[in-house]
Formats: C-alpha cells, sequence, structure tokens
C-alpha cells in the first residue's frame, strides 16, 4: 500500500442539510486527510462535463440537474489506500445496498442523491483531481 490521492465531492443533498462538517468527520476518523477543499455552484453544464462518462446513461439528465441544484465541496483525500478507502466510507451506490457506518447508509436520500461522489480508479483520480484543483491548492 502506498500514499494516494483521491477525488472527493460532497454533492448537493448533502451541502443542503448541512452535512459538511459529518461527512468529513467520517473521511477523518478513516485515516484519510483533506489536503484540498473547496465550496463550488457548478453549472449544469459543468456538471455535464465532469459526469460524462455517464453521458450515455438513462439517467444522466437527471444527474447533471441535480448537481447543478445547490452546492458541492470538492476536495483532494490523501492517505494510505485513499482510492479504495474513500470508496468503502462512501458506501455502495445505492444506500439501500450500503454497509451500516457508510456516509451513504447514514445520509444518502436515494441512489441518485446520494450526498458524495468518489473517483474510482487512480487514473480517474488523476483527471478529477485536475478538473478541480490546482497543484498549488493542494497542501499534503
Ligand atoms: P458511484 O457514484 O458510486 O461511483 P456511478 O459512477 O455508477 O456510481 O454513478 C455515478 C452517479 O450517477 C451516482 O453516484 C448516482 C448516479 N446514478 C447511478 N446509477 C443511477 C441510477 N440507476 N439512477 C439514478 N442515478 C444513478
Ligand atoms: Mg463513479
Amino acid at each position: 500500500m502506498a500514499t494516494e490521492r483521491t477525488f472527493s465531492m460532497i454533492k448537493p443533498d448533502a451541502t443542503k442539510r448541512n452535512l459538511t462538517g459529518k461527512i468529513n468527520a467520517k473521511f477523518e476518523d478513516a485515516g484519510l486527510r483533506i489536503v484540498a477543499q473547496k465550496r463550488l455552484h457548478l453549472s449544469k453544464a459543468q456538471a455535464g462535463e465532469f459526469y460524462k462518462v455517464h453521458a450515455e446513461r438513462p439517467f444522466y439528465d437527471e444527474l447533471c440537474e441535480f448537481m447543478a441544484s445547490g452546492p458541492v465541496v470538492a476536495q483532494v483525500l490523501e492517505g494510505e489506500n485513499a482510492i479504495a478507502k474513500n470508496r468503502e466510507v462512501m458506501g455502495a451506490t445505492n444506500p439501500a445496498d450500503a454497509d451500516e457506518g457508510t456516509i451513504r447508509a447514514d445520509f444518502a436520500e436515494s441512489v441518485g442523491e446520494n450526498s458524495v461522489h468518489g473517483s474510482d480508479a487512480p487514473e480517474t483520480a488523476k483527471e478529477e483531481i485536475s478538473f478541480f484543483f490546482s497543484g498549488l491548492e493542494i497542501v499534503g
């Protein structure tokens, strides 16, 4: 295992319910360090660009509308095995399938409004981090 960085985003359903601190506590309790963080309100076009890998999926339009419906918190998380560890802390995409104590089990409202995004592999982590952050904004 090596120290890794991953991209995380707290989604509008969670920022609207004032859950940023509670979600960050779960990252920190799991040993993930928040080495960059900023609050943004994405346009639908920016959300579409970020999620373009899902452009052909039936829920794409709904997903982009939702991601532009309120503020998000974009983050870089650092730690041992950070990509996999973050996915564990997040829980399954559908909160009905998420393990007890995960962010999605505790906070997500539905499969679409599921409180957090996390990169799924080293290549996507790198791309997603550079979509939102310059090197100077990441302080390990
Ligand atoms: P994850 O966010 O766990 O990586 P994903 O990459 O498969 O999941 O999908 C990206 C987002 O798209 C997901 O967080 C919520 C939305 N989504 C996925 N499947 C969906 C579905 N069946 N209906 C509505 N939204 C969905
Ligand atoms: Mg994904």
